[in-house]
């Protein structure tokens, strides 16, 4: 099926649903016959990026090896979607700067960090207010939100498959699918 590469730049507080709605979204997209690839820090922190920690270096350094892989990856033809924090605008423009221009859509995962935080599925900011985890998004490390994102998911409340109708919805009209 005739699709145009594109790199989905998910971004967004630990827990907002960035995997969700990305792991979903890539379902939905595979279900309709195209091709895509989901980077996440399931397959990327545990390997291309084993080396690196929360630092404001490493987390650059992190963004900038995932842009990369990304890029490889819409060269080839894919559909890629990524799902990382990406706290910091500064990185995040240097991906678009690395792809052709259309190429990067960034969606802003926008859930409020008090949803985020009674979320809390695998009990990390519980530790970081106590003081076991250092350097926590939202906690006591910046989470610079998007300004012009493509795409801008209000995904507090709303449910997954609606969120992922708006992506779709963004993708037809700018004829990737
Ligand atoms: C933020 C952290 C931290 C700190 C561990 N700050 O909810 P999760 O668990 O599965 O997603 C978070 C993930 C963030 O990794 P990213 O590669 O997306 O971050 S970044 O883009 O900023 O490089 C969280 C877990 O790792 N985690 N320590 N200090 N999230």
């Amino acid at each position: 099926k005739k699709q145009q590469p594109c790199v989905l730049w998910f971004t967004g507080l630990s827990g907002a649903g960035k995997s969700t709605v990305a792991g979903a979204l890539e379902h939905r997209l595979a279900g309709m016959g195209y091709h895509t690839y989901l980077l996440d820090g399931d397959n990327v922190r545990h390997g291309l990026c084993q080396d690196l920690g929360f630092s404001a270096e490493d987390r650059r350094e992190n963004i900038r090896r995932i842009g990369e892989v990304a890029k490889l990856m819409a060269d080839a033809g894919l559909i890629v979607l990524s799902a990382f924090i990406s706290p910091h605008r500064h990185e995040r423009q240097l991906v678009r700067d690395m792809l052709p221009s259309g190429e990067f859509l960034e969606v802003f995962v926008d859930t409020p960090l008090d949803e985020c935080e009674r979320r809390d599925p695998k009990g990390l900011y519980k530790k970081a207010r106590a003081g076991e985890i250092k350097q926590f998004t939202g906690i006591d490390s910046e989470y610079e939100q998007p300004l012009g994102a493509e795409v801008h998911l209000s995904a507090g409340h709303d449910d997954v498959q609606r969120l992922v109708d708006q992506c779709v919805d963004v993708l037809r009209d700018r004829k990737i699918i």
